[in-house]
């Protein structure tokens, strides 16, 4: 497969799937960090679809009850990714290689509608320091962020699940989790009765980030028609990328990362991306959006030589 050079940016300027002001800024630092011009300056033909919007209720950062606890912002999380969903899908008929810039991570239950019904079976490769698969009842928080994957699975809050087109999008089986470090009780379960392919930081440490990505591609590309790298920046370590909302210290540097991304470019079978929950307030300086770009240009072809 080969890189697919047609690249759509679209904006999910969502803070909605967790409490901390500025993530919904992330998808304009990076654009501000030259996202467009350094993939450009890659061979890639970029067209940039703006940021989605969506109405919302006007009560940001309400807890709605939802059955077994409260969940922030469910109202208005739904709504934005329907409309991002939407955004996604056309993208992805046109032809086009969806780059989508966030915003928190509530945004892949979005992403992951308007993709997947796109494919068969599409893979899944979960960048992140956190599991991302609670649901109302095991999160510690009721903060939808942490929840994306769980849903795209089809596990937790039905509304959510279902959005935009009926069903589960993606299968476990056809899930592999890089990076992560924390864990809660509840996602720990779900991984190992659903068997979600998992490499910890500590398998990383003693297996090497090329043989962790290696392994990730020959688990999925025998049973998936497309592969997504849903990547959050908090896989990273704090001290590379502080501008970001849960840091967990302990994690993957960036040259780890850019040989990560150029594994996974030589494979040419990534087909679409999340960059998220860059927060450029909390930020040192634009470090974080400009790590994001970065680490993007080496999925997309950067060489140091
Ligand atoms: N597991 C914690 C929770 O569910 O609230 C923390 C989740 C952080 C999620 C960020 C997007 O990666
Ligand atoms: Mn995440
Ligand atoms: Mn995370
Ligand atoms: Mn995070």
């Amino acid at each position: 497969m080969t890189q697919n050079r047609n690249v759509h940016i679209i904006g999910a300027a969502t803070s909605f799937g967790q409490p901390k002001l500025g993530v919904d800024l992330g998808p304009d630092a990076i654009r501000h960090a030259g996202i467009v011009k350094t993939l450009s300056e890659l061979g890639m033909s970029i067209t940039d679809r703006g940021n989605v919007s969506c109405e919302t209720d006007g009560i940001a950062s309400q807890y709605v009850n939802r059955k077994e606890s409260n969940l922030l912002n469910y109202n208005a999380v739904k709504s934005f990714n329907t409309s991002l969903a939407a955004e996604v899908d056309d993208a992805v008929a046109s032809g086009a290689f969806p780059l989508i810039l966030g915003g928190d991570h509530s945004l892949a239950i979005g992403s992951l509608a308007g993709i997947s019904k796109h494919y068969d079976n599409l893979g899944v490769i979960w960048y992140d320091a956190h599991g991302d698969l609670n649901d109302s009842r095991t999160s510690p928080t009721g903060n939808i962020h942490g929840m994306p994957l769980g849903i795209s699975c089809g596990f937790g809050d039905q509304d959510l699940v279902n959005l935009y087109n009926e069903g589960q999008k993606i299968k476990p089986e056809n899930v592999v989790l890089i990076g992560v470090r924390d864990l809660d009780e509840g996602e720990k379960k779900y991984i190992k009765e659903n068997g979600i392919l998992t490499f910890t930081m500590m398998d990383i440490r003693v297996k090497g980030i090329k043989a962790v990505v290696g392994e990730a591609i020959s688990h999925l590309s025998e049973r998936c028609d497309g592969i997504h790298l849903s990547l959050d920046v908090d896989g990273l370590d704090p001290l590379e990328t502080p501008g970001t909302g849960t840091p967990v210290p302990g994690g993957l540097s960036l040259s780890e990362t850019q040989l990560a991304m150029q594994v996974l470019n030589v494979s040419g079978q990534i087909t679409s991306m999340d960059l998220v929950e860059v927060n450029p307030l909390l930020d040192n300086k634009n470090m974080t959006a400009e790590k994001a770009v970065e680490i993007a240009a080496w999925l997309f072809g950067k060489k140091q030589l």
